[in-house]
């Protein structure tokens, strides 16, 4: 009973008396409470208090009586095949934690493969290679009015504040509008958008916060505590702040609390086997810096062409393939691009990516998103990757085209896949962060919570009326590239994996001091999260 409590205390949860009771009645309360945890972790939004029926809920026998799925996910919706995507409807604000199962027939599996499958792993297979697309397929058309931004922005400010409001500490805060100056000295607890950031010479920082009808200025001085803090607010970001009036029209700050991930103990992912997910991303084919040997050699990994034991061992048993954009160097990304392209047309960059694809065994379910280089609009959200330049791709049984950002379970693991443009914007205003250890800057996002959090830098964001980029659910890995540099953190139970690259250093990045880390690929094992690196280099 003692680790269950401070589990769920650890996790920022509180317990209703009737909870404790109950949990106090059960043979296993530490295991019902792990349950719980990670079934309103793939909920998404979060309760302040756990009540009986959560513990309820999560009791194996209640899981076997109703057949439910423990995140609560309904199947509404069943995708076809890739040729269905572009009707999809626009998804109202209900869908955003609902999980889509997809068809066989989507994922490309033939009956042979199957009971070869069930012979090798002595179970049956559909359940091993279960992929369920929670988020990913929307095509949301804006005007960009100014009334559309006015529109993201409150949804993101609603987003972010309620997800806030699920942590026990920010309980009974305020909004920038509902907060009051009369007295002097008087304790203030609110949420709020960061509007503006100015540092003075003497250290101080004025942090101007926003709501929809207000604007407070909040100074920052003192110890190192609180400046630190103070360094790593980001504009557009929503955080509580903690202080004091000053006088009509200030207030000074005592803490900052970021929406942040719960802390959850890892319990293993439902996939018992050893099942691999191979993350990469940045591939760049066509540009004349395309590592194709590198490439190659890891293809024919895959492939099982290698004499080390292990190393095969984790060929066999890889399920997902999963590639974070950049798949190809595109055209027209840059001035003169054309003068560092191997292969000139968009469309055979995308023949000859899958070309590369297809020499993979079926049996490997392959997952895209689009990255800056790939054909595809340029502002985040993105939908899937213009299947007019890459039919060959769409063409691929296998292959699973999805959005940036996409939030898709593999297995058991949710993964949430984003090219990673938003760290190129905040980098530079992260305080210990930096272009060589681009994991570092993911753990910030998982903080703030959103992955492009400051609006008007190198990302273009669309102003889409619900704010796709705010993180939620919390993912069990959070898959990146863009940097060109691989690199792998745990925060919190959130495996944060940067996939590297496929590119030498282009004459851009020796110019900005850029130097990439190509050639190395984490491979997931989806029973543990442990995270192996494999060097093809
Ligand atoms: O981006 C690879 C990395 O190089 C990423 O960190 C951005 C940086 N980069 C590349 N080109 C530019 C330009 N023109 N301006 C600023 N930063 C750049 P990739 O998406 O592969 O080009
Ligand atoms: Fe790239
Ligand atoms: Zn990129």
């Amino acid at each position: 009973m003692k680790t269950a409590v401070k589990m769920v205390l650890n996790s920022g949860f509180q317990m209703s008396p009737e909870a404790f009771e109950y949990l106090a009645s059960q043979r296993d309360p530490d295991r019902l409470v792990e349950a719980a945890l990670k079934s309103l972790r793939s909920a998404g939004s979060v309760p302040l208090v756990l009540e009986r029926s959560h513990f309820e809920a999560s009791a194996p026998e209640t899981e076997k009586k109703d057949g439910s799925q423990p995140c609560g996910c309904v199947p509404e919706e069943v995708f076809g095949m890739h040729a269905l995507v572009p009707d999809l409807p626009t998804p109202g604000p209900a869908q955003r934690t609902l999980a889509y199962p997809v068809p066989a027939s989507l994922v490309g599996k033939n009956e042979n493969e199957n009971k070869n499958e069930v012979e090798r792993n002595g179970k049956d297979a559909v359940e091993v290679e279960e992929i369920r697309l929670i988020s990913g397929l929307e095509r949301v058309t804006i005007k960009g009015k100014a009334s559309d931004f006015r529109d993201y922005f409150r949804d993101r400010l609603e987003a972010l504040s309620s997800i806030l409001r699920s942590r026990a500490d920010v309980s009974g805060a305020a909004t920038v509008s509902q907060v009051q100056y009369g007295i002097k000295w008087h304790k203030v607890k609110f949420i709020g958008m960061v509007n503006s950031k100015k540092e003075f010479r003497d250290g101080t920082v004025v942090v101007e916060l926003e709501d929809k009808d207000g604007l407070v200025k909040v100074t920052f001085r003192g110890d190192d505590a609180i400046r630190r803090k103070a360094a790593r607010l980001l504009v557009d970001e929503v955080v509580c702040i903690l202080g004091a009036t000053r006088n009509g029209n200030s207030i000074i700050a005592e803490d900052v609390i970021w929406p942040d991930v719960p802390y959850l103990s890892r319990s293993p992912a439902p996939a018992t086997d050893h099942h691999y997910a191979v993350l990469t991303s940045d591939v760049h084919i066509g540009s004349k810096t395309f590592l194709k040997d590198d490439f190659e050699r890891f293809l024919g990994w895959l492939r099982g062409e290698t004499d080390d034991p292990r190393l095969n061992e984790l060929a066999v048993n890889t399920k997902y393939l999963v590639i974070a954009g950049d798949l190809v160097d595109g055209v027209g990304i840059y001035p003169n691009q054309e003068e560092e392209l191997e292969v000139a047309d968009l469309c055979d960059q995308y023949k000859i990516a899958a070309e590369y694809l297809s020499t993979l065994p079926e049996r490997i379910r392959i997952v895209i998103i689009p990255g800056n280089h790939d054909a595809c609009r340029p502002t985040l959200p993105t939908p899937p990757i213009y299947s007019d330049y890459a039919s060959p791709l769409y063409s691929m049984r296998n292959v699973l085209m999805l959005g940036d950002p996409s939030f898709v379970n593999l297995s058991g693991a949710t993964f949430l896949l984003t090219h990673g443009r938003g760290l190129d914007d905040v980098i530079p205003f992260l305080p210990d962060c930096n272009f060589r250890e681009p994991q570092k800057a993911m753990v910030e996002l998982l903080k703030s919570r959103h992955i492009a959090p400051i609006y008007g830098e190198k990302t273009p964001i669309a102003p889409e009326p619900k704010d796709r980029l705010v993180i939620d659910p919390v993912p069990d890995i959070f898959h990146a590239g863009h940097v060109h540099v691989e690199g792998i953190a745990e925060y919190r139970g959130v495996l944060v994996v940067n996939s590297g690259t496929w590119q030498s250093q282009t004459k851009y990045q020796l110019s900005a001091g850029i130097v990439p880390k190509p050639s190395i690929v984490p491979v997931v094992d989806l029973a543990t999260m442990k995270a192996y690196e494999l060097n093809f280099s």
